[in-house]
Order: structure tokens, then sequence, then C-alpha cells
């Protein structure tokens, strides 16, 4: 399991290697240069403002001889990532099913291909899936969408091309009840945090699914490409406006080497990162673990 995140993280470790592997070598002391050299470096893996504040403590722990050596502060920055991502969350089902899962993002950060990664992480325990093809917009969508629910043995409740994807919420919701499904993973269109009526219309699709099942949808997850970086920070508070999301999921981590942007992007947007996506396939999923991440990205240096 921890391997796949390793393996996620590949271009992010790279993008800190050098720099740390550079402090590192200077020699066992710490000063104010090193701690320089070491923002910068963690700027090359986008831990933006993140970097400068884990940095400035770093300052008042050599400062006040807490830290003394290159190896402490690589301890200490550890740490302090593990911190900063809090505890780990899991996507836990209700005792009361189906529990709703609406997925929400930009178009093209990963919603479809991790719908079918939750399909296949659930049915795998045996748990019984629904889908709900809510992206009525690109008539592919329900196709590819299809491919995958059959891959991974879910229903798939799809719409007419254009159909209003509330009602075809609502539709699933219905399947869901009626069959008894553990899980409903409701899809949702790309759409731009500019486009204020796609944005309300994720509220409508909420409150639909609420009216078929009481307290639904138990988890709005948003879907944030790895590749945006800081920027999915603004992104994340669009969305939070328009519907409660409960967690995130952190997809294409794997083509990324702004891994870090994840340390500032659960400080700043306050919701617990649940997954993170680590490639195309339906396995390429991860429940999001603080430790083993910040263990993943500084790979190589002192313990
Ligand atoms: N490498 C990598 N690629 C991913 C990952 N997740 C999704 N992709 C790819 O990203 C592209 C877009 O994924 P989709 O799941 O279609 O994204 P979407 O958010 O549903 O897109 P729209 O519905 O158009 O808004 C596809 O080519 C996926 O294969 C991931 O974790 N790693
Ligand atoms: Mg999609």
């Amino acid at each position: 399991m921890f391997k796949k995140l390793f393996e996620g993280l590949k271009k992010t470790r790279d993008a800190l290697s050098l720099g740390l592997r550079t402090v590192l070598s200077i020699g066992r002391d710490l000063d104010d240069e090193t701690l320089d050299r070491l923002e910068e470096t963690l700027y090359t893996a986008d831990l933006g403002p993140s970097a400068t504040a884990m940095i400035e403590k770093a300052r008042k722990a050599y400062k006040l001889r807490e830290i003394k050596t290159t190896d402490d502060v690589m301890v200490f920055l550890r740490k302090e990532i593990e911190d900063r991502l809090g505890e780990r969350s899991e996507l836990e089902l209700r005792g009361v099913p189906p529990t709703v899962v609406l997925m929400v993002g930009v178009n093209g950060s990963g919603k479809t291909t991790t719908i079918a990664k939750l399909a296949r992480h659930f049915t795998q325990q045996g748990k019984k899936v629904v889908i709900g093809a809510g992206d009525t917009f690109r008539a592919a969508a329900a196709e590819q969408l299809q491919i995958w629910a059959d891959r991974v043995g879910a229903t798939l409740v799809r719409g007419k091309a254009g159909a209003d994807p509330a009602a075809v919420a609502f539709d699933a919701a219905e399947r869901a009840a009626t069959d008894k499904a553990d899980v409903l993973l409701v899809d949702t269109a790309g759409r731009l945090v500019t486009q204020a009526h796609l944005m309300q219309e994720l509220s409508k699709i909420s409150r639909v699914l609420g009216k078929r099942i009481p307290g639904a949808p138990h988890d709005v997850l948003l879907v944030l490409d790895a590749t945006t970086g800081q920027n999915a920070i603004q992104q994340a508070e669009k969305f939070k406006a328009a519907v409660p999301v409960t967690g995130l999921i952190v997809a294409k981590l794997d083509g990324s080497a702004k891994g870090g942007a994840v340390v500032g992007i659960r400080e700043r947007v306050g919701v617990p990162v649940k997954f993170i996506g680590v490639g195309e396939k339906a396995d390429d999923l991860e429940p999001f673990d603080p430790k083993d991440f910040a263990r993943s990205m500084f790979e190589g240096t002192p313990t």
C-alpha cells in the first residue's frame, strides 16, 4: 500500500532531493544560510507559504538551540508536515445505507476516474455500489462511466444526453434506495468556479439527493488535480461556498512535482484529504496517510 504512495510521490521527491542533499552535505551544524536554502528547496515542491511558516518555526527552534544540526532540522520539518496534514480521515460508510457521495471539481481534475476507483474500493469490500452519471454535459461521460462500472461491478444510472443532472441524481438515489445499495457515488460535470450558474447547479444536485435519501449527500468530495499546486486552494474555497465539501481527493499526484502543495491545501482549506490518486488504473487510489506522506516526501533523510 505504502509503495504506491511512495511511487506516486516520485516527482515531488525528485524535486526536493537535490536541494536536500546539498543541505545535508554541508555539514552537521545548522546555520541561517542553510535554513534559507531549505526554504528555497521546499518551494521547489510547491510547499509555498507553508514552507515559509515551517522554516520560521525551525529558525526559532534553532535560536533556542532546540535543534542544532541539519539532521535535527529534517526531523523537525517532517514532523511539521505531519502536523499540518492533520489526522488520518477515512471515508466511512454510515450505519444506515446507502451512504451518498457527491463528487465535484473543475474540468478534467479526475472526478470520473476517481469514482471508478472508489467504486472498486467498495465493491472489493463486498459492498453494493450504484453510480449516478450526473455529467450529462458530455455525451461520452456516461459511456466512460459505463465501461468502468461494468469493469468494477457497479450499477450505473444514467440519463439522456443533456438531461438535468439533478434529475439523474434523483433517479440514482431512487435506485440506490430500492436496490438497498451500500454506496451511491454521484459524478458531476467539470465546471469553472467562475460559472456561477453551474456552481449553483451543484447545490441543486445536493438538495435533490437529500430529498430522496435523508442526510444525503453524506460526503461531498472535491477532486483536485495535483498539478494545479497552490492554486487548488482558491478552487476549493469556491466549491466550499457552493456545497458542503467534507473531504478532498488529490488526483494525479504521480504526474506532479508539486506534491508539497497538499500541505498548504490541507492547512488552508481546513478539510481533510481522504484519498490520493496515483495513476490512471482502477486500483491507483490510496487512503491518505499523513505520516506516510511526510515520510515519502523526505525519503533518504535522517529520521
Ligand atoms: N496519472 C494520473 N492520471 C489521472 C489520475 N486521475 C485521473 N487521471 C487522468 O486524468 C484525465 C481526466 O480524468 P477524468 O476522470 O476524466 O476527469 P474528470 O474530472 O472526470 O473530467 P471532466 O468530467 O471532463 O471534468 C484522464 O486522462 C485520467 O486518466 C491520476 O491519479 N493519475
Ligand atoms: Mg468526468
